[in-house]
């Protein structure tokens, strides 16, 4: 017997528990660990009844998504799989019972619902989070969900992959009891003396496959796959799975069950080759691997961040100190006067009772975290606090007086951090007397919701400070990406070119909103002229003005914002910047800037032309490709999946692009130096390929190869 099912008795009742750490993923051995148990069981006379349990904190999180590789890559899989189980455990003559504790997932809750019956804690959750890999659900999830849950339930799990509350699955029929107690012991005996009942029943125990009653008519069932569709085109535009989630489910409803089986498998394996899904597995993994840094192990210690005090309440300190409230850390928060500091609490009790509104928190929540804010126009208290955040104006004198009196008010040991986007860590962190305790906190706007964290490491920033920013960033629901520092870090420093090529694009003739448009259909949420408009046209032409060496003598710099700039237009805050603003802030394309554009392309000796779809995607995308290769060979990011992670979560890249540098490696590397070289012979300077580019590309290998290498 394998280590990782183990099989026992509790009474009359077996008890196989999958013992495959730290989620119970199905990996090789543990299908052929269950088959054991079901089928030793079933011959063991003194067993009347089988649970199947999770060992240590969790039920069964899904298939090993790291086996979905070698099934696309054509490696043959040996024994049997998870079909194998579920019929298994659905064929037994003995009633077999999931018990659920921690997450019944993916290919968890299948196994669940090969089992005649489902008991849980009331804490565990249960879904069908495969789309959010870029499949469905391959073991039978969308043919059984329906039959338990129901055809709008099952559309929506499947669909949209969220899980849901083992209170919310039992009024839907899905668990059968929710039993009392919260530790894994009360699960294991609610289990067996669940299945104890059980097995004094009447009868054959229940089969899920067998029941049709909630599976609906064409008629009823219409305007749900109508709703669904709907709700995906809304909520995942440009996404295939999703619809091929809903396909399956429809087979539910239309097709025997054995035959909806089949139509399930056919769309898992389209699913399954699709380039989205390969995106959305890097993804998922890559969310996990920027935990991961060389320099500083996992052991690293760490101080406790129990407190916080952060200087600013503007748009970013306000958003800084709603994140540590909502993670239960009380926060000081630090204005220059009265009047500033009520207009930052003023706009942090908006927001939460426009979440209160949504039904995002409760009142009572929101209180308790409104509590943990402690507004003040003077130092008081920072000497308590674990960590410091400086959030105020992007201005190097600023911030460097500030830190000096920081230095001399925090306590030895806190976390001094700066919200800066641009400015250098390092020279920020001369003026104190502990350099070593300094480090960038790049939130992003808004800062309570975006789950974007760029960690920016100074040349002294210690080892612990960093491992201490890490664990901080997961405690307040951030994915933390350690990056170095260089002018903009890793994610601004990105975003310069794509805004550039964006300028210069309609400098050379390309309409505004075929530019953005072209982008939105990429996949962004919104294209990089509007997003300009929206962040405000005068915050890069400041950034321009204070570092004059971001545009050499003799480079071409764009004009065109310079221009807005000067004639008043910073964007939807005046009412005009690319497009102009309807008091609904509605936008609208402007005469005025066409005029204006041709203007200066006149003045700059610009040839205004037709600008292909294609050459508009590639010079915005492929800005970033270059960029990115420039910022990993030169050190400032650890791997190309810290880029991507970084531009998934505070860019709004499409997810089911996997990030620039995934995409690059889906074109290939080779496909995208020709295409840079070819800018670069018409644009010169600004396309100069970067050399790690052409380094892959002449070897063959993509970003990904070039990570793992390194690893
Ligand atoms: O880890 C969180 C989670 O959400 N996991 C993924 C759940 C999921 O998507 N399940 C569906 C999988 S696909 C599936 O099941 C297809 C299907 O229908 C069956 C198809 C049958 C066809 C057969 C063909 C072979 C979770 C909420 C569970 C836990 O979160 P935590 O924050 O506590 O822990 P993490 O996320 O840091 O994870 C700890 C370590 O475990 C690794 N991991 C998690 N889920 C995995 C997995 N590795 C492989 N497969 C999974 N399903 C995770 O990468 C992390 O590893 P380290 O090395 O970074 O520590
Ligand atoms: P903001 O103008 O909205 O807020 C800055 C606040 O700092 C103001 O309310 C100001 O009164 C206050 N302040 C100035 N001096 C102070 C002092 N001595 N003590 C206390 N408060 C003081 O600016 P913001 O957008 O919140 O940006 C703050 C920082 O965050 C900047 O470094 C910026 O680059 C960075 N940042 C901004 C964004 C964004 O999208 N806005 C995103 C990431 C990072």
């Amino acid at each position: 017997m394998s280590d990782l099912v183990i099989h026992t008795r509790q009474g009359d009742v077996g008890v196989i528990t999958i013992n495959n750490p730290p989620v119970n993923a199905l990996s090789p051995g543990v299908p052929e660990g269950i088959l054991d148990g079901i089928e030793k069981f079933g011959a063991d006379d003194a067993v009347r009844a089988i649970v199947v349990i999770g060992g240590g904190r969790t039920f069964i999180a899904g298939a090993d998504i790291k086996e979905f590789g070698k099934i696309t890559s054509g490696q043959k899989r040996r024994g049997p799989g998870l079909q194998q189980v579920i019929a298994g455990l659905e064929a037994s003559a003995k009633p077999t019972v999931a018990a659920i504790h921690g997450n019944a997932l993916g290919g968890g809750l299948e196994t669940s619902m090969g089992c005649h019956y489902r008991v849980a804690l009331a804490a565990a959750k249960v879904g069908q989070p495969e789309v959010k890999l870029g499949i469905t659900p391959g073991a039978q999830g969308t043919q059984r969900l329906p039959r338990l849950a129901g055809v709008a339930k099952a559309l929506e799990m499947c669909a949209i992959g969220d899980p849901i509350s083992a209170a919310e699955a039992q009024k839907l029929g899905i668990i059968d009891r929710v039993v009392e107690g919260a530790g894994y012991d009360d699960l294991l005996a609610g289990a067996v003396a669940f299945a104890t009942d059980a097995a004094g029943g009447e009868g054959p125990p229940p089969r899920v496959s067998a029941r049709n009653e909630k599976l609906g008519t064409p008629e009823e069932n219409a305007p749900l796959f109508a709703a669904a569709g709907a709700m995906v085109a809304k909520k995942r535009r440009g996404y295939f799975a999703p619809l091929k989630n809903i396909e399956a489910v429809e087979a539910a409803t239309v097709l025997p069950f054995d035959e909806g089986v089949k139509k399930e498998a056919e769309l898992f394996r389209e699913c399954l080759f699709s380039t989205q899904s390969k995106a959305l597995i890097h993804a998922f993994f890559g969310e996990r691997t920027v935990r991961k840094i060389p320099d500083v192990p996992k052991d690293t210690p760490t101080r406790n961040i129990a407190s916080a005090a952060v200087i600013g309440a503007g748009t970013m300190g306000g958003g800084i100190a709603m994140s540590y409230a909502n993670a239960g850390i009380p926060v000081v928060i630090k204005e220059t006067d009265r009047e500033a500091l009520d207009r930052g609490m003023n706009v942090i009790r908006k927001n939460y009772e426009r979440s209160v509104r949504r039904g995002r928190f409760t009142q009572e929540f929101v209180e308790q975290r409104l509590a943990l804010i402690t507004p003040r126009t003077s130092y008081d208290g920072f000497a308590d606090a674990d960590i410091v955040i400086e959030a105020v104006f992007e201005d190097m004198d600023l911030k460097k007086n500030i830190f000096g009196e920081i230095d001399a008010i925090a306590k030895p040991g806190a976390v001094l951090a700066s919200n800066t986007s641009t400015l250098s860590i390092d020279e920020i962190a001369s003026v104190t007397s502990r350099p070593e305790q300094v480090i960038g906190h790049h939130f992003f706007s808004p800062a309570n919701v975006m789950r974007l964290l760029e960690i920016v490491r100074g040349e002294k920033t210690d080892k612990e400070v960093i491992a201490a920013s890490m664990a901080l960033a997961r405690r307040l629901g951030k994915i933390g990406v350690l990056v170095g520092n260089c002018h903009g870090f890793v994610g601004n420093r990105m975003f310069g070119p794509y805004r550039r090529e964006a300028q210069f694009l309609a400098e050379e003739g390309a309409k505004i909103s075929t530019i953005d448009r072209v982008i939105y259909e990429f996949g962004a949420a919104m294209g990089p002229l509007a997003v300009g408009d929206l962040a405000g046209l005068d915050i890069g032409w400041r950034v321009r003005k204070g570092n004059p060496g971001l545009f050499p003598a003799g480079t071409r710099r764009p004009l065109a914002e310079d221009a807005l700039v000067a004639a008043g237009r910073y964007g939807q805050k005046t009412g005009a910047g690319w497009y102009r603003y309807g008091a609904d802030r509605s936008r609208s394309e402007d005469p005025e800037v066409e005029a204006l554009l041709r203007k200066i392309a006149a003045e700059a000796g610009i040839a205004q032309r037709a600008i292909s779809d294609d050459e508009i995607r590639d010079r915005i995308v492929y800005s970033l490709i270059n960029e990115g290769a420039r910022i990993l060979e030169e050190g400032f990011a650890l791997r190309s999946v810290d880029i991507d992670i970084i531009y998934l979560y505070g860019y709004g890249f499409p997810p089911y692009r996997g990030g620039p540098m995934f995409y690059a490696d889906t074109i290939g590397p080779a496909k995208v130096l020709a295409r840079v070289e070819e800018f670069h012979a018409v644009h010169g300077h600004w396309w100069r390929p970067a050399p790690l580019l052409k380094e892959l590309a002449a070897a063959g290998k993509t970003f990904s190869e070039w990570d793992r290498a390194r690893a």
